[in-house]
């Protein structure tokens, strides 16, 4: 049975259960039962999940093996499926019976929960509903609407699912139109990678792949829930903690995942009675915000070492062979690290001196070591000098460019990280636009277009009047939704291109459309003959998807078609983009854009199939540096400082990290239970520090409001919020995106990479009902 939230009285209680463990178990066949599927065709489609000839899974972007388990799929990837191949159906007859106004009062759960988007939709103001339309009309009106705007007055904005193919026509189309609005998820996730990357060692991803995991001699986690957000990454690091290999871990909370897992593929591991395999050696919960401190502290501590090998002739901690021939900035970042005074490094990480200083003899050990990290990096104000951080740190000992060792940043969406690769930019300069020119004749436009924050900007201050999506869920996934909500219904056009009914949909502009597309999971045949895509995986393998579910209804256009569809519609005469040939066979796509990326996409037709993808090609991982200097560069900080532009001092100011539940892919809510963490049957709670509660008069299960602490005379507050005492750090407390959103400013954003700093959001709790 489905379970409605229930905010009177949910269970709160730490989870002390390892992560996968028969939890996983019961919970994949509870959501079976859920959505009404039967569980062999459940079987028979999981089958097929991330395994060669197969389909890529929908949830996280983790590598697939060439090998794979019998189940290459894990308890979140099983809810991802079984969200897409519902047999609920969110159809017209639906529309028909809400207005628009009523669905706005529903949550996010409860929209995604009606099941597949079935018929083209387009809203009606006399109504306020959507109603029925005809494709060819569809087309025809968005079109002659988009004409009628000016093309910088309109973003396209992608959220990290569509294929390699969707994506590469996506940007070209909308370039030809005359627009660089290509926002992508990309843009609130790890754009901080993106930025920071490319000038540390010149690679905007990562890179290692799975043969690395297989040997590296220990491991850094910063800032990743990887039990929740890459569950299958946590067999590797099993694996790797099997090998002795230690495992420490930043993270200002306990995630379970990261400390105990027992695999569900391993029946011997299931029915033990042990608690699983501990999973980091060391946790250190530093306060969120702290990682530039602690890293500075643990380099502090290898340089230490690395002094006292010089004085004793032992062997050298630093690697100075490579810090020589393929680094620069070295002098300056030692200066930095030397310079740096221990009690600030404890006070801003808020661990101990002697913590640090073991995780530095850890490392100093390790001669392949590969740092992790996520969201808890990348979305701050510091996110590129954190990533950058993490750079140093691995350079100053080598780990680059060699087996076992590098940088892993663990993406989010299962082709967000592709997307870029095939031209998914609002920066010119990072797409091959003189080739597309000479391939296709037209002009690309050369100045920059929106990012997430700029475009978001820009509805709020009406620059915007069209917004094209290709998935996502935008309005929900951004900060300040209170004023981008209402901005957004002062458009002239809202296209959504989708696959369930989200809360986007329903602010409704003048002119507003939904159009249902193919899941991946789906049989996309075109000219009769079935369509394979591609996607690349977090450590930039390119792998082949086919599906083959039977198509939630008959109206839906696959992804490819529509964009084709709408280009013919819209670009008509302005290129020599063959739109039809290349919807029809998606490997002349794939023909396209080797042409345009050569290096990366060599023989793409053939290799695509390989079983655990090819690789693309990343100079870092030969020690060639693609920076300006032609070298890896060391990058220090600026400064400790969390935030500079907010006083976070006001004893009353907690920082709040907006994070994932167990039970949700972003805005998509599955359900009400965080299993990993113990919260049972809410979302509306704010997790806090004991103390804290203690000093500010709260006691468990108090209720509050929440109010942003910012002078910029806007009122940000949610309502009504339980509090419970947690295992965090003072100082610090924890609640659910998207619903905190709305306590986030547009402009509290990573510097340079404007990626909303969801982590550290200064926040008042304000007792309910207290004067
Ligand atoms: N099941 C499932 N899988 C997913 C997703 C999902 O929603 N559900 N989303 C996908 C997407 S798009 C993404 S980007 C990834 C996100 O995966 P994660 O990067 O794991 O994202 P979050 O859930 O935001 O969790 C961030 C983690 O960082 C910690 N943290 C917060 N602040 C700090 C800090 O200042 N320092 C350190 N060291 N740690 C900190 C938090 O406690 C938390 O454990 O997952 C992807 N996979
Ligand atoms: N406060 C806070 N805000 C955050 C974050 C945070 O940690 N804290 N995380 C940020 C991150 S990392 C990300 S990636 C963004 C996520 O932002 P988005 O990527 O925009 O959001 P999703 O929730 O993944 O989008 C869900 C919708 O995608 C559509 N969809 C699903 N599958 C398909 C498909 O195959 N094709 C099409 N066309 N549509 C499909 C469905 O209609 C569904 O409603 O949110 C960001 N916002
Ligand atoms: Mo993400």
């Amino acid at each position: 049975m489905d379970r409605s939230e229930n905010t009177d009285n949910p269970r709160i209680k730490p989870y002390d259960s390892p992560s996968g463990g028969w939890g996983s178990v019961k919970s994949l066949v509870e959501k079976s039962k859920q959505e009404g599927l039967l569980l062999s065709s459940v079987w028979a489609t999981l089958e097929r999940q991330n395994k060669p000839g197969g389909y890529q899974c929908v949830s996280c972007s983790w590598a697939k093996p060439a090998e794979p388990r019998p189940f290459e799929y894990c308890e979140n990837g099983v809810k991802a499926t079984l969200w897409e191949i519902t047999p609920k159906r969110c159809d017209r007859d639906f529309f028909a019976r809400h207005t628009v106004s009523e669905l706005l009062q529903w949550n996010d759960h409860d929209l995604e929960k009606q099941g597949r988007l079935t018929t083209p939709m387009k809203y009606d103001r006399t109504l306020d509903q959507y109603v029925p339309v005809k494709w060819t009309d569809a087309f025809a009106d968005i079109a002659s609407e988009l004409k009628a705007l000016d093309p910088k007055s309109v973003v396209f904005y992608v959220s990290g699912r569509a294929s390699l193919e969707a994506s590469h026509m996506w940007q070209l189309m909308a370039r030809i139109y005359g627009s660089n609005n290509l926002p992508d998820s990309s843009n609130m996730c790890h754009e901080s990678t993106s930025v920071g990357l490319p000038e540390s060692i010149g690679s905007p991803v990562g890179t290692v792949t799975l043969a690395d995991f297989d040997a590296c001699d220990m491991m850094f986690f910063f800032g990743h829930n990887t039990g929740t957000n890459a569950p299958r990454l946590l067999h590797w690091i099993q694996q790797a903690r099997k090998r002795g290999a230690p495992v420490i871990t930043f993270n200002p909370l306990l995630e379970r995942g990261l400390m105990r897992f027992k695999s569900p593929q391993h029946p011997g591991e299931m029915l033990s009675p042990d608690e699983g395999t501990k999973m980091s050696s060391d946790y250190y919960q530093l306060r969120a915000g702290g990682d530039i401190a602690a890293m500075t502290g643990i380099a502090k501590g290898v340089l230490a070492l690395d002094d006292a090998a010089k004085e004793t002739g032992g062997k050298r901690v630093l690697d100075t062979a490579f810090i020589e021939e393929h680094c620069h900035g070295w002098d300056r970042f030692e200066a930095f690290v030397r310079d740096a005074d221990w009690a600030e490094i404890e006070r801003c990480s808020t661990l101990t001196r002697a913590d640090l200083e073991h995780v530095a003899r850890v490392y100093s050990r390790a001669s392949r070591v590969i740092g992790n990290y996520g969201m808890g990096l990348t979305q701050h104000r510091h996110g590129i000098e954190n990533v950058q951080m993490l750079c140093n740190l691995l350079l100053m000992r080598g780990m680059m460019g060699k087996e076992g060792a590098g940088i892993s940043p663990i993406r989010g969406h299962s082709n967000v990280q592709g997307q870029r690769t095939v031209g998914i930019t609002e920066k010119v300069e990072l797409i091959p636009h003189e080739k597309f020119e000479a391939f296709y004749g037209f002009t690309v436009p050369k100045e920059k277009g929106l990012d997430t924050v700029e475009a978001c900007e820009g509805v709020i201050d009406g620059s915007v009047k069209g917004f094209v999506c290709l998935g996502g869920n935008f309005s929900r996934a951004v900060p300040e939704t209170g004023r981008v909500e209402e901005a957004w219904r002062k458009m002239r056009l809202n296209v959504q291109i989708s696959t369930k009914l989200n809360r986007n949909h329903l602010l409704a502009s003048e002119k507003s459309y939904i159009l249902p597309c193919l899941g991946r999971l789906e049989r996309d045949e075109q000219n009769g003959r079935p369509q394979t895509v591609s996607m690349e995986d977090s450590t930039a393998c390119i792998h082949a998807s086919l599906g083959k579910t039977e198509p939630a209804s008959k109206e839906l256009l696959s992804e490819p078609r529509i964009i084709a569809e709408l280009a013919k519609a819209l670009v008509a005469g302005r290129s020599t983009v063959p739109w039809d040939e290349w919807a029809g066979d998606y490997a002349k796509v794939r023909d396209a854009i080797e042409r345009a990326y050569p290096d990366d996409f060599r023989d793409f037709n053939t290799r695509f199939e390989t079983p655990g993808g090819f690789h693309r090609d990343i100079g870092a991982t030969r020690r060639e540096w693609r920076t300006e200097t032609g070298k890896a560069n060391f990058l220090p900080p600026e400064s400790f400082d969390v935030d500079p532009d907010i006083d976070t001092r006001p004893a009353d100011v907690l920082n709040l990290m907006t994070v994932r539940s167990n039970d949700q892919f972003n805005t998509t809510i599955y359900g009400y239970d965080d299993r990993l963490r113990g919260v049972d049957g809410t979302r509306m709670v704010i997790l806090m520090n004991a103390e804290d509660m203690k000093r500010m008069g709260l006691s468990d299960r108090d209720r509050v409001d929440v109010e942003t602490h910012a002078d910029d005379g806007i009122v940000r507050r949610v309502e009504n919020y339980l509090v419970h005492a947690w295992q965090l750090p003072r100082g610090d407390c924890a609640g659910y995106y998207p619903e905190l959103n709305a306590l986030i400013p547009l402009w509290h954003h990573s510097r340079r990479a404007h990626v909303p700093a969801a982590k550290s959001v200064p926040v008042r709790l304000v007792r309910r009902g207290a004067a």
